[in-house]
């Protein structure tokens, strides 16, 4: 936010068709501080969540709620009103802005719970007093909810000092410019969109231009046309956009691979990259896609370079300021080549805590500090190379980390189910689909009904889409369900 006063008549955020200035963009954010401080002088870490496609107005809000000294819990547009409710109890969000497309689905829930409902519209007459100045590094700034080895998933929070780690990082990295300009596919309220994409673009004086929702067909135009220097997905956008560009003809292909081929970077993550992919893409645009390593607990960590080496299959060394080690299952440092261990991380990215649980935040850390990720890499050759995680609990679809007992826990409240498992099978489009074993209660079941009911419970995107109805579940000789004979079921 410091450094916008620099860029104050540069452009920076194209939003439905409308092009900001950084100018403009501190004007608007400034207007939520006041809105949300209404006289106080500072808002002393409450909880604002807010449900705003990502937009102007989505970045007003959040850069309003860190100079207010509030925390920023954006909420998912795309989510069922249960997994909203979560978050907002979890979180004890005070406040929730909300975008108009959201009033009727949320104004019921924000009374029952007591949070303070503030329409978008309400922030265009904020009351005109000074806002103060930046908030202290060390103040907690976001809280992003991720899914892990527990049927709920967590709220991560980050400082306003974590942040800025993680931004610098990556700008030195990947080399950033006020000349770039960047196209926004990525959902708001994870990582990759919010820090990779827009924070990163924004510290640089770069700018940013918000699809509302991914569409191949605009992607291509947008590098077709030049509008974009960079661009950054996960690997489903880019299986997704070769699909596309293979129902081309001839000399169409030509002109959306001719127009790609002017960007300056291209960088996939939070999902393995295939190989296949990887050099697919690279036989249509000339450009070998960067890969990198990153996680919502830690940013990012390890990246292939900007100008050296990007290996296919490795996610390339330590960003500057990372601390990473791997070690085996005693926690005890490996420093061979070739051999696979768990990724732990240190430095001053990492993130602060889960919100108000503790037991959970201690048992991530190592008593010396190092997080511990849950990823198995090995070194290979002096680069890092992901082997998978160590939980078959954890699920990555189309970029997004799922929680197989999530999806299990709210399943057996269906009467038609007895019991179930969920796990993940391989698939070239979305990573791993979600797929669900059930032990029905009575013959038949009708899984289109289930799914359908499910739909109204969980995002789309954590949906089985494989089903199978089973006798019995396979299980150890202590009872647990065993999943890797699960899958082989499939
Ligand atoms: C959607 N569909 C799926 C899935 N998701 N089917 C199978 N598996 C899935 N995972 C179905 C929908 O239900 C629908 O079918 C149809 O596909 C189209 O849905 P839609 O949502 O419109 O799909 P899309 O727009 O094409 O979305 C695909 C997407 C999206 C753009 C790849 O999944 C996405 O934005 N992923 C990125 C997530 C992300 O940002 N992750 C970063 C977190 P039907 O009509 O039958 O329902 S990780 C992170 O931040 C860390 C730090 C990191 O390292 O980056
Ligand atoms: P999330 O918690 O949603 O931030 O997802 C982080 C997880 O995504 C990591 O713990 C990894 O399992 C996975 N991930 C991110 N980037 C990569 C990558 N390049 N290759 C393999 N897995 C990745």
């Amino acid at each position: 936010m410091d450094n916008a006063r620099g860029f104050a008549d540069r452009e920076a955020i194209v939003s439905e068709g409308t092009v900001y200035t950084y100018g403009e963009l501190m004007a608007a954010a400034n207007g939520v501080s006041r809105k949300l401080l209404a006289g106080k002088g500072s808002l002393r870490e409450a909880r604002i969540a807010f449900i705003v496609p990502p937009s102007f107005e989505y970045v007003s809000c959040q850069w309003g709620i860190w100079q207010a000294g509030g925390i920023a819990v954006p909420l998912c547009v795309d989510h069922p009103l249960p997994s909203l409710r979560y978050v907002l109890e979890d979180s004890q969000a005070n406040a929730l802005i909300v975008h108009p497309d959201y009033e009727e689905l949320l104004r019921d829930t924000a009374r029952e719970l007591d949070v303070r409902f503030l329409p978008l519209e309400a922030f265009s007459s904020a009351p005109n007093f000074a806002v103060p100045e930046s908030p202290a590094p060390a103040l907690r700034a976001q809280i992003l909810y991720t899914s892990g080895t527990t049927n709920l998933p967590k709220g991560v929070v980050t400082t306003h000092a974590n942040i800025e780690q993680q931004i610098r990082t990556l700008v030195e990295a990947w080399e950033w410019s006020a000349d770039d300009r960047i196209l926004n596919i990525l959902p708001l309220h994870h990582v990759h969109g919010i820090i990779n994409v827009v924070s990163c673009a924004l510290w640089s004086g770069a700018r940013v231009e918000f699809l509302p929702r991914f569409s191949a067909k605009t992607v291509w135009e947008k590098m077709a046309t030049g509008a974009i220097t960079r661009f950054m997905a996960v690997p489903t956008i880019y299986f997704k956009l070769i699909s596309f560009w293979e129902q081309q003809s001839p000399e169409e292909r030509d002109r959306l691979s001719t127009g790609a081929q002017r960007l300056n970077l291209m960088i996939s993550g939070s999902a393995a990259l295939p190989v296949p992919i990887l050099e697919r893409w690279r036989s249509l645009t000339g450009h070998t896609l960067l890969e990198r390593y990153g996680m919502t607990e830690i940013g990012m960590a390890l990246s292939n370079s900007f100008r050296g080496e990007r290996r296919a299959g490795h996610v390339g060394k330590p960003l500057p300021g990372v601390e990473l080690r791997l070690v085996d299952g005693d926690e005890q440092p490996i420093l061979e080549e070739h051999v696979p261990g768990e990724i732990q991380v240190r430095g001053p990215s990492v993130f602060r805590e889960y919100w108000q649980k503790p037991a959970a935040t201690a048992e991530a850390f190592t008593a010396d500090g190092w997080f511990r990720t849950g990823d198995v890499a090995e070194r290979n050759d002096g680069m890092f190379r992901i082997l998978g995680r160590d939980s078959v609990d954890i699920i990555k679809s189309g970029g997004y980390k799922i929680s197989a007992l999530e999806i299990e826990a709210v399943l057996l409240r269906h009467p038609a189910v007895d019991r179930c498992a969920v796990v993940g099978l391989p698939d070239e489009e979305w990573g791993e689909i979600v797929a669900a074993a059930v032990v029905p209660t009575a013959p038949n079941p009708d899984f289109a009904a289930i799914s359908d009911w499910l739909r109204e419970q969980i995002p789309a995107y954590r949906l089985p889409r494989r089903w199978l109805a089973v006798d019995a579940l396979p299980r150890n000789t202590i009872g647990k369900v065993t999943k890797k004979p699960l899958k082989e079921l499939f």
